[in-house]
């Protein structure tokens, strides 16, 4: 038989979210009468809003006649990667700079491709786990002086320094993986902060990798949405984006990413051109019916109604944390995010997991899943229906 590949034997043996699930079972099997409410996983509850599901369904309809009828797309319907140029960066890309993809979590993992086994590694600590994982999967990290699981460089974010890392810790020639607003915290880099990290990475001869999943919840105008907000980051930066959380679209599948045509290599290839050979050899791109669904989402009637999509969310994110905060439970995020991240200080994470599932029968997300940094916190989601997230907060209220 074929040997296994030594860098699956690398990761740590299950991902976050399936072992919570596999916890939220065993308590369901020893609880039948528990009426067990999430705020783990990140995933949407709510409908698709009529304009944007009627774009879904109109996708479909079309492909049922001769007119309508589309195949394969390459790195996607030109009129979407349009209107996510003029939408999210006011037309700078041209669309050859802009890949439709099934979603911001597989083209993490896809774009691992581009620099190959050896690649330094640098993350925010906590961070979304499928940077660390994925690289480690990939056998970036390997074969350097590093720290922390396989060599990968945390970049620690806690309270005393804001939830913003000390950039110093950036190793030369690094990939950097740096999420805004962040998942697990909530914390949103401002512009003075991102411009600092665009600067160190420039300086570094390193490239980002900028995760903007959360975007559509930016309320407050010193953050920027985008990190091409920044001067100079078309030679450092990558970013990735996705349709899962602001329309809803978590099981739709639909993302993009955008690889400037001035990202280069050290050797002066073209990043982009490499980018567009993988998604042509090994991705076929994102389902035409999604993409359907993605431009209704891009027009102004589907814009609003992410707005209030985002608004919703938002919402039960105020009332998650008013409730801790009640509690005297410090807690940051859910301002322009969807998350709330609290400390229990001394407390290990899994404990506190546990006993918030016993006492309350709520479902959270151990803070140190997200990485060492992350111990002693729980992450509580925002997804939700609202009458499940006000059933939560009295439960949170007598825990
Ligand atoms: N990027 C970040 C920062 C995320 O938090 C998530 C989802 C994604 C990307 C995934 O985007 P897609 O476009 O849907 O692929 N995070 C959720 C879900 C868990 C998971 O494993 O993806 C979370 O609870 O953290």
């Amino acid at each position: 038989m074929l040997k296994r590949n030594p860098c699956i034997a690398n990761i740590k043996a299950g991902y976050l979210f399936p072992e919570i699930a596999k916890r939220r079972r065993e308590y369901a099997a020893s609880h039948p009468d528990a009426k067990i409410i999430s705020l783990g996983v990140g995933n949407t509850t709510e409908p698709i809003l009529p304009h944007i599901n009627a774009g879904l369904v109109e996708g479909a309809r079309r492909l049922g006649t001769v007119e309508g009828y589309s195949g394969y797309q390459d790195e996607g319907i030109a009129a979407l990667r349009e209107k996510i140029s003029s939408v999210f960066y006011g037309g700078k890309f041209s669309i050859n700079e802009i890949f439709i993809s099934d979603g911001a979590k597989c083209d993490i993992g896809r774009l691992q491709l581009l620099f190959g086994a050896g690649t330094k590694v640098a993350v925010q600590d906590p961070s979304y786990p499928v940077y660390v994982d994925g690289s480690v999967l990939t056998g970036a990290a390997g074969g350097w002086e590093g720290v922390g699981y396989a060599g990968i460089a945390y970049l620690p974010c806690t309270a005393e320094n804001n939830y913003f890392p000390n950039l110093d810790l950036i190793p030369q020639n690094s990939l950097i993986y740096f999420c805004s607003p962040n998942n697990p915290t909530g914390a949103a880099a401002d512009r003075s902060q991102l411009t600092a990290l665009v600067k160190t990475a420039l300086n570094k001869s390193s490239l980002i990798v900028f995760d903007a999943a959360y975007s559509e919840f930016v309320r407050d105008p010193a953050v920027p949405k985008s990190i091409y907000e920044i001067e100079d980051t078309r030679l450092c930066a990558i970013e990735v984006n996705s349709f899962s959380k602001p329309a809803g679209f978590t099981g739709v599948r639909l993302g993009w990413s955008v690889v400037p045509k001035e990202l280069k290599y050290s050797g002066g290839e073209s990043v982009n051109a490499d980018w567009s050979r993988i998604a042509s050899t090994i991705f076929n791109g994102a389902s035409n019916i999604a993409q359907a669904g993605g431009l209704a989402a891009l027009d102004e009637e589907g814009l609003k109604e992410i707005r209030a999509l985002t608004d919703f969310y938002l919402g039960n994110a105020k009332l998650i944390r008013d409730a801790l905060q009640k509690k005297g439970i410090t807690c940051i995020g859910g301002y322009n995010s969807p998350y709330i991240w609290a400390h229990f200080p001394g407390r290990d994470s899994w404990e506190v997991f546990s006993e918030i599932l016993e006492k309350c029968q709520v479902i959270t997300t151990p803070g140190v899943g997200f990485g060492p940094a992350g111990q002693s916190f729980i992450r509580f989601s925002a997804f939700g229906h609202r009458a499940d997230i006000e059933e939560a907060c009295k439960r949170l209220s007598v825990f």
